[in-house]
This record gives structure tokens, C-alpha cells and sequence, in this order.
């Protein structure tokens, strides 16, 4: 009886949250929460086809199927709010942040709401998301309920080993360590969105592989939560980690979506800051969440971060196709700065790669090797590999319609580890190698057919220093 009074007054406070919105983003306050009031989102590692979360998920699944497509509840509807090519566009259609500062916000929102619809539609008042841990050895196979051909969960538009299970992701499509260690948000952000985030995006396949498609296939929602749990485990190492809470375009770019009733309704970057305070979840096995807030005292951030440009390589025109592409790299006039650079403790030192565009998903991945020339493949563990591209979002000219124009990916993977490896063996002459990777089979490296070339625009080593900033 308490729980169910508690999570009444949950909806209701939820509904006035709401409904402020609307009025204005200032008058939003977050309610206390009760303990009683939080929602779990758990691993669905060690989950069978019969947890209750997997079976309220996929009758969620199958009442939103149902739906009339012009329902903004339905499962089409909801996906198309991720991405669509299905034209006219509806409202909230095909407003998914990718490649900027927005990544994490506009994710969470909408998982926000799209759970709550879930909520709704399976009649599970505890109902909560759960979140695919593909960082953990024992979960790099698509999780089996979604691989279960007779479920709503399960999509044969995948890569079909992944769909079978003898397909799983490699290590090195899913260590976020290198995201994880960035302080500055906008740096690591957008590292976590290139990896994990778009490998797996890429090595799932098929409906995944593609901004308008990813939403209709069950799985991007338990590997949206996982992004979504990076941003809290990000927060949560400190060392001047911080939300964009001195930037008024991150803080009140407004989005739109639909509550479980149908309604419409705005949000702001203000307003889910704090996953537990403000949208009452948490999840399963995390760290105490760090609240941040939107004050207007605050004048400058704690921390400046900024960035230059120490070295362009120059570069033929690259082509990434079947076969290992290698660039070489003569640092020896960048070398005096590079090293000293290396040294600094508030500096981080990025091989940047910009103009990276294909016409349609390559469906590969390219792992990126910055270190001395190699003769065979350097072993996994080797200080040299630096990051992996693969693209989504960003970079697919067949992706790109007249609300979504097309934007080139660019990436930037930190390299001081690589470069303090190959200083300190002295080295002058190197080499950049992409090299086409694609998910393991039965615990095997495979090396799928690239389906669409990838072009580089440009390579450029940056540094990105960090100063104190004002007193908060
Ligand atoms: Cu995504």
C-alpha cells in the first residue's frame, strides 16, 4: 500500500514537473524522492526470457507495435522521434543529437519518456528499463532474449552472427576507459559517443547500423541506457567533471516529446541533470550519483579547457576499403613540442581525424594504430592502438534529408600513451594504420566486406590544456 501511494505521488509530482515545463524552464523544481519512489535500471546480464522486467518490456513492445502509427505512444512514432526517412516529418520527428555537446541529454530524455510510455503500456507500475553491460567479458553476445526469433524483441534486420550468438563484440569495440578518463565533458562525450557508443551501434548491424532505423530495434534502448549510466559513471570519478551547467545553448535548447498519455511536452538540459533527483532512477551496481545544478550564480566554469592545433599531417587522399590503409608520419619538427607536451599534466594530446564521410554504412570498423612501422598485427594489448571509427550519425551522405543535412564525422583519440611509448624509444618516423575490424565469431576476429568506402578529409595532432577557472 505505501509503495503504490508513493508511486502515485511519484506521476503526480512527474506530471507537475511537466506541466511547468511548459510555462518555462525556471519554474521546474526537483522533488525530494523517496527511496520507495526510485526506479531500478538493472543489468540485463544474468536476466532470463521470464525476469519481469523482459516480459513487461516486450509486452511493451508489442502494445506500442499495435498502436496506430499516427499514436506519438506507438512504436513507429517513437522511433521515428530517434530518426525516420518516412516523410512528412511529425512532430519531434527525427530529432536525435549526435556529434555535439547534446548527445547525452537529448538521450536521456528520450529514454525518459519512452520508458514511461513502456510503463504504461505494460501495465508494470515498477517497470524500469534495463541497461546491456557490454563492457563485461560475459555479455558481449547479443543478449538471448533478443536473439529468441519467436519474441518482440527480437529483429532479423542484425548482423546475422550476432543474431545467431555465435557473433560477439571484440574488447576493443566496448573500453570506454580511454572516454572515461577525459575531464572536460565536450572531449568526453563525444570519445564515448565514437566508442562504445557507435561501435556497437555499427557491429549490432542492420536496423542499428543507421540513425533513421536504430530506434525501431528493441536492443538500442538497453544500450542507450548503458551511454546513458556512462554519464553518471563519468560524473561520478571526479577530478573537476562537470555537466555544461555555464552554457545557456546546452542548458535551455528546448526538445520535445510525449508523455504516456500522448500529451506533448518540452524539456530542458536543466532538467535531467540529476537522473535520481529529477527523473527518479538509478542504476543497478552504480556509484552515488553526483548532482549537478543549474544556478545562476555560477560564472565560469571550474576548469577552461582549450584546445590548439600542434602538428597537420600532411596526407594523401585515403580511401578505407578491404585492406589495412597505412599513412606515414614524419613528427621530427613537431617533436621538441610533443614531448614537452607529453609531460604536462594538464595537457592531452589528440590525433584528430576530420572529413570522414562514406555514401552509405560501411558496416566496419576501422581500429586505429598510431605508433612505429609495423611489420604484422601489433598484439591487443599493444600501447600503439589509439581508437576505432566507425560511423553513425555522422559521415553517411544516404542518411542525410532536408531536416538531418549531412554533416562530416570527425574523431579525436587521445594519444599521450601512444606518443610517451614511442618517444621515449626515441622513434621519428611514424605511421597511422586503419585497420577493418568487425565483430568476433565464435570468439574469432572476422573481417567483413566494407560495403561503402570511407574518405579522410584531414589528420592533425591537437593538444587540449586545462587551466583553473573561477571560484565556483
Ligand atoms: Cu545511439
Amino acid at each position: 500500500m505505501t509503495a503504490q501511494l508513493s508511486r502515485r505521488s511519484f506521476f503526480a509530482t512527474a506530471g507537475a514537473a511537466a506541466s511547468l515545463t511548459l510555462l518555462g524552464q525556471s519554474a521546474f523544481q526537483p522533488e525530494p524522492v523517496s527511496a520507495a519512489s526510485l526506479f531500478v535500471r538493472r543489468n540485463v546480464g544474468g536476466m532470463n526470457a521470464y525476469d519481469p522486467v523482459i516480459v513487461a518490456y516486450r509486452k511493451a513492445v508489442a502494445t506500442m507495435k499495435a498502436l496506430p502509427s499516427t499514436d506519438a505512444r506507438s512504436w513507429s512514432y517513437q522511433a521515428a522521434i530517434h530518426g525516420t526517412l518516412t516523410t512528412p516529418a511529425q512532430t519531434a520527428w527525427n530529432t536525435c543529437q549526435h556529434g555535439n555537446y547534446f548527445f547525452w541529454s537529448w538521450h536521456r530524455m528520450y529514454l525518459y519518456w519512452f520508458e514511461r510510455i513502456c510503463r504504461r503500456m505494460a501495465c508494470d507500475d515498477c517497470f524500469a528499463l534495463p541497461y546491456w553491460n557490454y563492457n563485461d567479458p560475459a555479455q558481449r553476445q547479443l543478449p538471448s532474449m533478443f536473439r529468441d526469433t519467436a519474441s518482440d524483441l527480437y529483429v532479423s534486420a542484425r548482423n546475422s552472427a550476432m543474431n545467431s550468438g555465435a557473433g560477439s563484440l571484440p574488447a576493443w569495440a566496448v573500453d570506454y576507459s580511454a572516454g572515461l578518463s577525459q575531464t572536460n565533458f565536450n572531449t568526453a562525450s563525444s570519445s564515448l559517443e565514437g566508442l562504445p557508443h557507435n561501435q556497437v551501434h555499427v557491429l549490432v548491424g542492420g536496423w542499428m547500423g543507421s540513425v533513421p532505423t536504430a530506434a525501431q530495434d528493441p536492443i538500442f534502448f538497453l544500450h542507450h541506457c548503458n551511454m546513458d549510466r556512462l554519464w553518471n559513471l563519468w560524473l561520478a570519478e571526479g577530478g573537476g567533471r562537470i555537466d555544461p551547467v555555464f552554457d545557456n545553448t546546452w542548458k535551455n535548447t528546448v526538445y520535445t516529446f510525449f508523455d504516456e498519455e500522448g500529451a506533448q511536452l518540452e524539456m530542458t538540459g536543466c532538467q535531467i541533470l540529476r537522473a535520481a533527483q529529477q527523473l527518479h532512477y538509478v542504476y543497478e551496481g552504480e556509484p552515488p550519483q553526483v548532482n549537478d545544478f543549474c544556478l545562476p550564480i555560477i560564472k565560469l566554469p571550474p576548469i577552461i579547457f582549450e584546445k590548439e592545433v600542434v602538428f597537420r599531417v600532411s596526407i594523401p587522399e585515403i580511401r578505407l576499403e578491404n585492406e589495412p590503409v597505412t599513412v606515414p608520419v614524419d613528427l621530427k619538427e613537431a617533436k621538441q613540442k610533443i614531448s614537452s607536451l607529453v609531460e604536462r599534466k594538464d595537457a592531452t594530446v589528440f590525433l584528430e581525424i576530420e572529413g570522414v564521410e562514406a555514401e552509405h554504412q560501411p558496416g566496419v570498423s576501422w581500429q586505429v594504430y598510431f605508433g612505429p612501422a609495423l611489420s604484422g598485427e601489433p598484439p591487443e594489448d599493444s600501447p600503439y592502438w589509439v581508437g576505432a571509427i566507425a560511423l553513425f550519425g555522422q559521415g553517411i551522405h544516404g542518411e542525410s534529408h532536408e531536416k538531418t543535412k549531412f554533416e562530416p564525422a570527425k574523431f579525436a583519440f587521445p594519444i599521450n600513451r601512444s606518443l610517451a611509448a614511442g618517444l621515449k624509444a626515441n622513434q621519428e618516423r611514424w605511421t597511422i594504420v586503419f585497420i577493418p575490424r568487425g565483430i568476433l565469431i565464435d570468439g574469432k576476429p572476422s573481417r567483413p566486406k566494407v560495403e561503402s568506402p570511407v574518405k579522410i578529409g584531414s589528420i592533425s595532432i591537437t593538444v587540449e590544456t586545462n587551466k583553473p577557472g573561477q571560484e565556483k
